[in-house]
């Protein structure tokens, strides 16, 4: 394997060979069965809290399109949920899949949906970087939302309306004044569980928050983050048609809900 990604010589099936983690005891995604989710009343409301002149730029990295945050100090946070202190937002990207019936990284009762939204926030209160972070077992927060097909979104549109300009691997263009609060559903009732960055390398450090209540994406939006190349500028261009890793062993874990 020169590289991972999402084909099938470079896959999820793959990422064990170089990332022996990927058969690890808290590894993400998973299918949350919601039968068997458990009510904690210790759990409390999300306190998301963004300042938009904390986005920077939007890019394509070859396995996803994400914005990127300026997280020097602690401007965009979110706090509360199942979260001791506040944690840094540092980026925001997507997963889909080759057609608008999958996508998703996480499924519900076996459902999965169009794609799916990663707010990225690190634990700075704790750490001193994101790297850091990253290898911590509290050291990220990951606030997942659902994609359902249904109508165009027109806060998405902000990002779908760039994507052209960044159609190939390693593009970025400056990108401000976009507070990411405006994709979240109306209802922040979310589950939670401890799991793992969904990538390699896969490191399990991330506490998993996923919304219970989707936002709608249409056909034509879907179709526009397929159109991303994952492939750099002179190279034989092959489409991001999918990125999504699918669910993992759940292997004992307790999924709460609020
Ligand atoms: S996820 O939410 O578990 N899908 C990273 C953060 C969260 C997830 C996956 C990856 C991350 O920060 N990875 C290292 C930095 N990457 C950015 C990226 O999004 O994935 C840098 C890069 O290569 O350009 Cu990969
Ligand atoms: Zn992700």
């Amino acid at each position: 394997m020169l590289h991972w990604g999402y084909e099938e010589d470079n896959g999820p099936s793959r990422w064990k060979e170089i990332f022996p983690i990927a058969n690890g005891d808290r590894q993400s995604p998973i299918d949350i069965q919601t039968q068997q989710t458990k009510y904690d009343p210790a759990l409390r409301p999300l306190y998301p809290n963004y300042d938009p002149t904390s986005a920077k730029v939007i890019l394509n990295n070859g396995h996803s399109t994400s914005v990127e945050f300026d997280d020097t100090e602690n401007k965009s946070v979110l706090r509360g949920g199942p979260l001791t202190g506040s944690y840094r937002l540092r980026q925001v990207h997507f997963h889909w899949g080759p057609s608008d019936d999958l996508g998703s990284e996480h499924a519900v009762d076996g459902t999965k949906f169009a794609g799916e939204l990663h707010v990225v926030h690190w634990n700075a209160d704790k750490y001193s970087t994101f790297v850091e972070a990253a290898r911590q077992p509290d050291g990220l927060a990951v606030l997942a939302v659902f994609l359902k097909l249904g109508e165009c979104n027109s806060q998405l549109k902000t990002i779908t309306d760039h994507l052209d300009t960044i159609k190939v691997k390693g593009k970025q263009r400056r990108f401000t004044n976009f507070d990411p609060s405006c994709l979240l559903p109306h209802s922040l009732d979310y589950w939670t569980y401890l799991g793992s960055l969904t990538v390699p390398p896969l490191l399990e450090s991330v506490i998993w928050i996923v919304l219970r209540e989707p936002i709608n994406v249409c056909s034509e939006q879907l179709a526009k983050f397929r159109n991303l190349l994952c492939t750099g500028e002179g190279e034989a261009a092959f489409c991001l048609l999918k990125n999504f890793r699918p669910p993992q062993p759940l292997r004992g874990r307790e999924v709460r809900r609020n």
